[in-house]
């Protein structure tokens, strides 16, 4: 019995730590216009971890595609470009903005529609998942920063 306990509660640790390994993510989906076939998404990704993180597949439930994408300057024009990999170095944070590093919703299913919530599934080069789920909302509206 006492040996079952100790398997138990090892076990416990061990899955919580797991969690632990895993990344804290945030942000917001840009509300997209009636009919618009794309739509953008802005995440804070911080790795707590003590080993990089690359992520290599995103998916949500309102684009057929969902992909990471950042900007290019291209002899002064700006270029959007799809990212193959994510990498978050440990211990690091990765902040996506306007003009850099975003997810790219393609094709999307039906409207971001302000005030309501999108869930985004990530997968790393490990197969390990996360899912966050975000407000629509404009940047500037992000109002409950300071309470995290
Ligand atoms: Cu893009």
């Amino acid at each position: 019995m006492f040996l079952i306990k100790i398997i138990l509660f090892s076990s416990t640790i061990f899955f919580t730590t797991n969690l632990w390994a895993g990344l804290m993510i945030s942000g917001h989906a840009n509300p997209s216009e009636k009919g618009a076939t794309m739509g953008s998404a802005y995440l804070t990704i911080m790795n707590h971890s003590a080993e990089d993180v690359t992520l290599t597949k995103a998916s949500s439930s309102y684009a057929k595609y969902t992909e990471f994408h950042t900007h290019l300057n291209e002899k002064g024009m700006m270029r959007m470009v799809k990212l193959k990999d994510l990498k978050i170095p440990a211990h690091a944070t990765i902040s996506m903005k306007p003009g850099g590093k975003h997810i790219m919703l393609i094709q999307l299913s039906k409207q971001l529609a302000k005030g309501n919530k999108v869930t985004i599934q990530l997968t790393d080069s490990k197969g390990n998942n996360y899912s966050t789920t975000i407000p629509i909302q404009r940047a500037e509206a992000k109002s409950d920063h300071s309470h995290h």
